[in-house]
């Protein structure tokens, strides 16, 4: 191989060296390794993990990362209700309720509307270490939620903006110990505040290609900075109300009930989840002579980065170096750290991000106080072998 060929030739030439392709295995399967460049094994990881549990549901290999931009059909999916079936032809986003002109866009109506880009990362509020397959990174395109809001006309009394996908469900609802069976949509909602501001989009295309079913085909919601949940795929009906709504995917599925200090006081606190908790987490370890490298990520709301930092075992923290490259706002945010003078035998190795609000990744121990498992964004120590 020439010294120009990329590391995505690699992978591929590696692929079909090992006859992967051939065997149905992903090419994903195989680390963006430089020549020469090896993976140290990960002993917290199984060396390989699967990636795709059902047709509709697939996570990603953090030790195979190798580019910023998440491709399309490696993007990790998942969703309550499995894919609707929506005719492209027929389909209309419909904007109904507290607004002047209820509306019904095609596809062509949306499509003929100023578009905008972002570069945009999130993970799912479940995700979490060792794994931490559940997060992926694309460039979007799409309009604004506001532009389309703005067609409608929002009256003075509309406080709740809610977005519910095609995708139905049946759901026991429980209504102190009386239960309802009900069909119900995927549903979220946004405050007046945030559904008016400039920030979430309707996107219908991610890293220049027409969404695919996996990601929310024909349109999305995304809310950039925030978790997955609220990026309602599929997104069918916009409903304008004054009440708040309290669908179960908005009050009750995604939630966390933590203990806080509040005037001295340990109190326990039930909240939803909304912007991402900052985290980072070391990806990948490779070997390259006698030079070990360390590459992590970063998941955020969009905060700057003020620093991340890497230790070994109980040495010291020590500054990593953030990649150029992820530097949109609301791109997930790649790091290295050359490891040097790496010792045979067992390490722990931990990443910490803070960003320019002061916040610091928390440690697990400082996150016992979170009872449910959703938005753990604590530091782990990634154990591995150098051999
Ligand atoms: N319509 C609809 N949108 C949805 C969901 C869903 O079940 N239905 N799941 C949400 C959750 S929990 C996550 S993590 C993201 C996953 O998005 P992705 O499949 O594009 O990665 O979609 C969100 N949007
Ligand atoms: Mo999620």
């Amino acid at each position: 191989m020439s010294k120009q060929t990329t590391r995505r030739e690699v992978l591929k030439g590696g692929a079909a060296l090992a006859g992967l392709g051939a065997l149905g295995f992903p090419q994903w399967g195989l680390p963006a390794l430089a020549q020469g460049e090896t993976l140290v094994q990960f002993t917290d990881l199984p060396e390989q993990i699967v990636l795709e549990r059902t047709p509709d549901r697939r996570i990603i290999e953090i030790r195979d990362i190798d580019g910023s931009l998440t491709p399309a059909n490696k993007w990790f999916t998942t969703q309550h209700y499995g894919h609707p079936v929506v005719d492209h032809a027929t389909f209309r986003l419909r904007v109904s309720g507290l607004v002047n002109t209820p509306l019904a866009l095609s596809l062509a109506d949306i499509r003929a509307l100023p578009s905008r880009e972002l570069v945009f990362g999130f993970e799912c509020s479940g995700n979490r270490g060792p794994q931490n397959g559940l997060s992926s990174n694309g460039r979007w395109t799409g309009v604004s939620l506001r532009t389309v809001l703005e067609r409608a006309g929002i009256k003075d009394t509309a406080q709740e903006f809610v977005f519910f996908g095609a995708d139905r469900g049946e759901e026991d609802v429980d209504f102190r110990g009386s239960i309802t069976k009900v069909e119900q949509q995927y549903g979220r909602s946004l405050r007046r505040y945030q559904a008016l501001s400039d920030e979430p989009m309707l996107a219908y295309a991610l890293n220049g290609d027409p969404l695919t079913v996996h990601q929310g085909s024909p349109l999305r919601l995304l809310v950039p900075g925030w978790y997955g949940a609220p990026n309602v795929k599929w997104v069918s009906d916009i409903r304008v109300q004054e009440d708040q709504y309290l669908g179960k995917f908005q009050t009750h599925w995604y939630r966390t009930l933590k203990g806080e200090m509040i005037d001295g006081e340990m109190k326990w606190v039930e909240s939803g989840i909304s912007k991402m908790r900052l985290k980072s987490y070391v990806a990948r370890v490779t070997k390259m002579g006698n030079q070990h490298k360390v590459f992590g990520v970063i998941l955020h709301d969009g905060t700057p980065i003020k620093s991340v930092e890497v230790r070994i075992d109980d040495g010291p923290w020590q500054a990593a170096t953030l990649d150029p490259s992820t530097s949109e706002k609301y791109s997930w945010k790649f790091f290295t750290y050359d490891w040097r003078g790496a010792t045979p035998g067992e390490h722990t190795v931990t990443s910490r991000a803070t960003d320019t609000s002061g916040y610091m990744q928390p440690t697990s121990e400082e996150l016992e106080v979170k009872k449910t498992f959703l938005e753990q964004n604590n530091q782990h120590p990634r154990k591995l072998i150098i051999a």
